[in-house]
């Protein structure tokens, strides 16, 4: 596996900037302890016990596989603890943690704010129901002025192929993609014979608890089912340079975001 760092800096070495812009992606190995780790995942669990809102369920994606509603049976299985700012102050603290801003920040080279709009999430991937995602980019989730976001992902415990890894496919966010390979909900389509040259690409990117992994919001990813018999938890947060803002009238120009750096 490439593109490990060890998280002891608290800014990105050139080297590591060089190879976020040409990858797209870099991990940091073991960033956060592992007590923080555990207090993540403690209050997740209760809140997914007590279905705290804003909940996204499987059955509202419409992805292969996922319960076809919320009544069928596995309609309830949760995909995101959405709203995870305003959650609980560990994730806040997460969310702002001047390690993760620092290079957030290094990378824009300008303050940074944390989007409010979609991401924002803890993300769960449960065994029975929790479904595949596509390739696509993160960037079918957000409108700004440029399509520059950095999503930073904490792994609360293992990700391994077996529980649904995210699969990442370098330098594709340097790509110019042509419409047509695009399916309507700009997943790239499976059947298009490009598509399936660039699949071979793909990477996984196992990470253990603690591990992070920061990723641009054009490189095109992608990730598995849970065939584990624990649900898969993961942070995931989304910032961008406070000079690019969100285009008006749109759902990441309604959500808000939060600048975290100066
Ligand atoms: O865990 C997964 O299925 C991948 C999630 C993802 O990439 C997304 O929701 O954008």
């Amino acid at each position: 596996m490439g593109n490990t760092t060890n998280a002891t800096e608290p800014a990105l070495s050139a080297a590591q900037v060089a190879q976020f812009e040409k990858d797209g992606y870099l991990v940091f190995r073991n960033m956060l302890d592992t007590a923080s780790c555990e207090r993540m995942l403690k209050v997740a669990k209760r809140q997914l016990q007590e279905a705290q809102q804003p909940l996204e369920y499987e059955a509202e994606l419409g992805y292969a596989g996922a319960p076809a509603s919320l009544e069928a049976e596995g309609g309830r299985t949760v995909r995101r603890l959405r709203g995870a700012y305003d959650r609980d102050d560990c994730f806040r603290a997460w969310a702002e943690d001047p390690r993760v801003v620092g290079k957030v920040h290094q990378l824009f080279g300008e303050p940074v704010c944390l989007t409010l709009a979609h991401h924002n999430c803890v993300m769960t991937k449960h065994p029975q129901y929790g479904t595949a995602t596509g390739w696509h980019r993160d960037i079918r989730y957000w409108s700004f002025t440029q399509p520059d976001l950095v999503c930073v992902w904490l792994a609360l415990g293992d990700e391994v192929t077996s529980n649904g890894s995210l699969r990442f496919i370098p330098g594709s966010h340097r790509l110019t993609i042509a419409p047509d390979r695009l399916d309507e909900l700009l997943f790239l389509r499976p059947e298009h014979p490009e598509n399936q040259a660039l699949f071979q690409q793909g990477t996984a990117v196992e990470l253990h608890q603690g591990d992070v992994v920061f990723f641009h919001s054009l490189l095109f990813h992608a990730a598995g089912v849970n065939t584990s018999d624990k649900v898969k938890t993961s942070v995931a947060f989304a910032y961008h340079g406070c000079s690019n803002q969100p285009l008006p009238g749109t759902r990441s120009a309604a959500s808000g975001d939060v600048r975290v750096s100066d």
